[in-house]
């Protein structure tokens, strides 16, 4: 897809990964509490190996390899000017991560936030993406737009070395060595850092007031400072009870009755489709070679007894630390439903900020708006699993509006209610692929191919059932506008606002692309390429390609051709 960089240039997706471990460091030093709910992270990702080890004989992953494999991080920013967009994009254009989707979050009825936005990622096995807000200026009335307009005229987020670099990587395709480590230091030190100052207090306020601490989160400082920055975990419902463990909101019997319950989830789920979606190293031979052991309930029993022990150290005290609690239920899919994404947080800090007043005073206040995501993710949508989603998701919105306190009152009944409202999701990769739910990388086994020439059927499930092909499930790369939504209003503790405008104006994604001067590549196009042409090719392999109906071979030619279009020429 992409062109490879010639020798001269620093490698791009090397380049990405120091920026997203210096990036980590940064808000490390910045968040101790993100810091901390890494190394909770660690904990429980060690304990959900050790059950793996059990389950899958063979499977082994040293701590330095978990480590490796944990690297994975997405972050937000929320910009304040079209121009800033655009070096934006331009920044991360010097990382190979290109703008996927388009989300107009004006357009998420009472959810809605004055933003648009896209994800910068890379378009293919991307690891780090980063989910990028523009502020709309003129959803607001005309006053308050111009006292928006004026404060961000003032402030310079990118310096003159930096804007040298972007341009330089756009005018030649890359940049050496030594340039590449300074763009990532102008990253870490100045583009994405909290600097703790503040301007403008009365605008401050007066767009707080009004509803909009989104705006006021952009307006008024002086950096693209990073919001949050997500890692990823193997098992949700256990990382989730130990936060809430260590920052005291769970009491230890609790505590360890959840995770049990999330491991025994496991013993279930983490079959060898688990495995490849969640471990990018191992491939399907490595898991096919696994010998499959059982897991005792005594052996779940002694993994969340040791980590509710090891949770209970005194470097796992965060009750100790700055915070603000965790949010109550994970947003996205329940545990049952593998696919897109699912995310929780701890809630958004209240931090000190220094304000540099119009008059050349400060004045000390504090700001709330920074939270600790977590996320996993799962398989890509079809169309049709994504609309099937998308209900199933208001009805779970409709079941918790009608009974909100469910959750405090009975956290078994809530659970089991947001596994009723998605039944209609089987829980397995292999039916998901059979009703068309989610989307598939298919490739034929060598008892396939030895059989070409003789094998009747080019139905893929049933080539499948015969063990002439295989099939892993695509990993869902991007974002959900309403999850996102979600993310926003628990931490703003706001829900969404209304335009002030006298009209409110109607964003498109050819608006953000011109502000950019970049297209935006639908990521859907990827997956869906991707699962025609791994189809076209097990067709190949089975000797199938003549015995396809000639509109299917149409049909994956043409996504096989919008896919390879993406390619810059
Ligand atoms: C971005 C929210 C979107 C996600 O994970 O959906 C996001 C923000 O809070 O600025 O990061
Ligand atoms: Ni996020």
């Amino acid at each position: 897809m992409l062109s490879t960089p010639t020798r001269k240039f620093a490698d791009k997706t090397r380049m990405q990964h120091r920026l997203f471990a210096e990036l980590s460091a940064m808000f490390g030093r910045e968040v101790p509490l993100y810091d901390k709910s890494l190394l909770v992270n660690r904990v429980a990702n060690e304990a959900v190996c050790a059950l793996l080890a059990e389950k899958h004989g063979g499977f082994a992953l040293t701590a330095e390899q978990l480590e490796k494999a944990s690297g994975e991080r997405h972050g937000a920013i929320r910009i304040g000017t079209r121009e800033e967009y655009r070096w934006v994009a331009g920044f991360f254009d010097a990382f190979a991560m290109l703008p996927h989707n388009f989300y107009d979050m004006t357009a998420l009825g009472g959810k809605s936030q004055p933003i648009i936005a896209t994800a910068f990622r890379s378009p293919m096995n991307p690891e780090h993406r980063v989910f990028c807000s523009l502020l709309m200026v003129d959803y607001f009335a005309p006053e308050i737009a111009e006292r928006i307009e004026k404060r961000l005229a003032q402030r310079q987020v990118f310096s003159d070395r930096a804007k040298e670099l972007i341009l330089k990587n756009q005018e030649e395709g890359g940049l050496s060595e030594a340039e590449s480590v300074e763009l990532v230091k102008e990253g870490t030190a100045r583009i994405f850092r909290w600097t703790g100052r503040a301007h403008d207090y009365q605008l401050y306020q007066d767009l707080s007031d009004a509803g909009f601490k989104i705006a006021a989160d952009i307006a008024c400082f002086e950096s693209h400072h990073l919001n949050h920055l997500t890692p990823n975990t193997l098992c949700m419902d256990l990382y989730t009870a130990a936060m809430k463990f260590c920052l005291g909101e769970l009491d230890k019997a609790t505590f360890a009755a959840r995770a049990a319950s999330a491991l025994t989830w496991l013993r279930t789920a983490a079959d060898g489709d688990y495995m490849r979606l969640h471990f990018r190293h191992l491939g399907s031979d490595d898991i096919e070679s696994f010998a499959a052991g059982e897991v005792s309930d005594s052996a779940i029993a002694t993994l969340a007894a040791g980590l509710a022990e090891r949770l209970t150290q005194s470097d796992l005290d965060l009750s100790k630390l700055r915070h603000s609690g965790f949010k109550d239920f994970t947003e996205g899919p329940p545990v049952e439903t593998p696919v897109l994404l699912r995310q929780d947080s701890y809630k958004a800090l209240t931090e000190p900020v220094i304000f540099q007043q119009p008059d050349g005073s400060t004045l000390e206040a504090k700001h709330t708006a920074r939270f600790g995501e977590i996320e996993q993710r799962f398989y890509a949508t079809t169309t049709v699993g994504r609309e099937l989603y998308d209900r199933c998701l208001i009805a779970m919105e409709a079941e918790r509006t009608r009974d909100p306190d469910l959750i405090k009152r009975d956290y078994a009944a809530f659970l089991a209610a947001c596994a009723a409202v998605f039944a209609e999701f089987p829980r397995t990769l292999p039916e998901l692929l059979g009703k068309g739910l989610v989307l598939g990388r298919y490739s034929a086994t060598a008892k396939g191919i030895a059989a070409a020439g003789t094998i009747a059927t080019t139905d893929i499930h049933e080539l499948i059932e015969k063990g002439f092909a295989r099939a892993e499930g695509l990993r869902y790369e991007d974002f959900l506008p309403f999850s996102a939504a979600g993310i926003f209003a628990s931490n703003l503790g706001q829900y969404g606002t209304q335009s002030t405008a006298a009209t409110k104006p109607a964003y498109s994604q050819e608006l953000l692309e011109s502000i950019m001067d970049r297209k935006i590549i639908d990521p859907n196009v990827i997956y869906r390429g991707m699962q025609a042409e791994s189809l076209l090719q097990t067709y190949s392999d089975l000797g199938l390609m003549s015995r396809q109906s000639p509109r299917e071979r149409e049909e994956l030619g043409a996504a096989v051709a919008a896919y390879h279009a993406l390619a810059p020429a």
